[in-house]
């Protein structure tokens, strides 16, 4: 399929896919093993200067949008998911300052995010506030020219690794959603520690901790937008950010598939290779359709929200939606296609069928994004009425 790449978007896919190719691969199944957190290759994103492709060109960036980033997530990702959501998760943590910093936060934050110089993180999820995002117990108090926070966030991506988190905390919480605020806190912040590292499935290369706030003090200038604006500012930047766990998606998915086909063209059963049987034809026949379909949605809301349209949630979650369901069934066909060895660690099958799961569960589980689909219906129909 011919997506019309413009010349510098091929030349970020060449240039991710290289790296991929070159530098993720032949490690990717050691930093799985180890659950080693993959610092060479983020240094080697940074100096290929990918991070910064939808940062805009006064603060230090290439100037892209969604759509170059997901090219250039889709091509990690079909090496390595751990590698790739630790590239793309600097990009959720940077997201709350695109959209609601002011020009002097974005001066002293994007220029470091852009460069690789510092990764960036998220904090959002606590224990008790998963799907229910507007549950955050966190909270923020104004102590003069300070904020003062307390609580833990759980199951941060980067968390530990990163430099700058955007956090959502209350600071109001009387008033539920509508009394959370988003701070920016740097490593280093007195009060500021990390808690354990995750032991997880798959994806295990990038770092998931807890960040444990005990009366850390922060500039009030730290905040931002304005009070009250937290639980928006952290659906928009999940909305910003999910049509990247569909590139997510599509790039493991191609990965399987490639591997799928390449083990059915080897592997010879009955005096034939089994890529020649048409019950294996037909299920890489699947695989691919099914792929393509996901990579034409992904590039299709991607290039959608660089349109900067006003509503973005409904697209954003369905390609986040398709992508992962599609990303885990593909994986898990590899891993049968490949039969007992798919099953086993030295085919990088297995590890792709792991991390394929946490695709319909991180940024918003595929059921809540059933959620915001369905709840995006119900208003248009009601527009319409209107
Ligand atoms: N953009 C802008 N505003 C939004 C919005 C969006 N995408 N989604 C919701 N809002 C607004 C609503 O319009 C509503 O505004 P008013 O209070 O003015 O009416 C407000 O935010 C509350 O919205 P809603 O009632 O839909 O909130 P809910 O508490 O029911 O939660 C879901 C909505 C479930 C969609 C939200 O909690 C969510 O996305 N949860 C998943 C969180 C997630 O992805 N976590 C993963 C971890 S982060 S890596």
């Amino acid at each position: 399929m011919d997506y019309f790449l413009t010349d510098e978007q091929q030349e970020i896919r060449a240039l991710a896919r290289q790296i991929a190719e070159e530098k993720v691969k032949p490690v990717r199944a050691e930093l799985d093993e180890k659950e080693e957190f993959p610092w060479e290759i983020m240094k080697t994103l940074a100096q290929a200067d990918l991070f910064g492709l939808y940062i805009p060109e006064e603060y230090g960036g290439f100037g892209g949008g969604s759509f170059d980033n997901c090219l250039a997530i889709e091509e990690l990702s079909k090496a390595c998911i751990g590698v790739s959501v630790s590239f793309a998760a600097s990009g959720l943590g940077a997201y709350p300052i695109l959209l609601y910093g002011n020009d002097e936060q974005k001066k002293k934050y994007l220029p470091r995010i852009a460069s690789g110089q510092s990764l960036a993180a998220f904090g959002l999820t606590e224990a008790n506030a998963g799907s229910d995002a507007g549950g955050t117990a966190t909270t923020a108090v104004l102590d003069g020219n300070e904020y003062i926070l307390n609580g833990t966030k759980q199951w941060i991506t980067n968390g530990g690794e990163a430099e700058i988190y955007s956090v959502i905390a209350m600071t109001n919480p009387s008033r539920g959603g509508r009394g959370a605020s988003a701070f920016v806190v740097e490593k280093g912040t007195p009060g500021f520690s990390f808690g354990k590292k995750e032991k997880k499935m798959g994806i295990r290369s990038s770092a998931t901790t807890e960040l444990v706030f005990e009366n850390c003090r922060i500039p009030k200038e730290n905040l931002l937008g304005r009070e009250g604006v937290g639980f928006m500012v952290a659906m928009r930047t999940l909305d910003k950010s999910r049509p990247g766990i569909g590139a997510q998606a599509v790039g493991l998915a191609a990965g399987a598939l490639e591997e799928s086909v390449n083990y059915a063209r080897e592997r010879r059963q009955f005096g034939s290779p089994i890529i020649s049987f048409q019950a294996v034809q037909h299920m890489l026949a699947d695989m691919a359709t099914q792929t393509e379909a996901a990579r034409a949605l992904v590039y299709a809301v991607a290039r959608y929200l660089d349109s900067d349209p006003k509503e973005i949630s409904k697209a954003s979650a369905m390609s986040k939606l398709f992508s992962s369901d599609v990303a885990m069934k593909v994986t898990v066909d590899a891993v049968q296609i490949l039969g007992g060895y798919g099953y086993m660690r030295e085919y990088p099958v297995e590890k792709m069928m792991r991390d394929a799961k946490i695709l319909q569960i991180y940024e918003g589980t595929n059921q809540i994004q059933r959620n915001v689909i369905g709840a995006a219906l119900i208003k248009e129909a009601a527009g319409k009425k209107a």
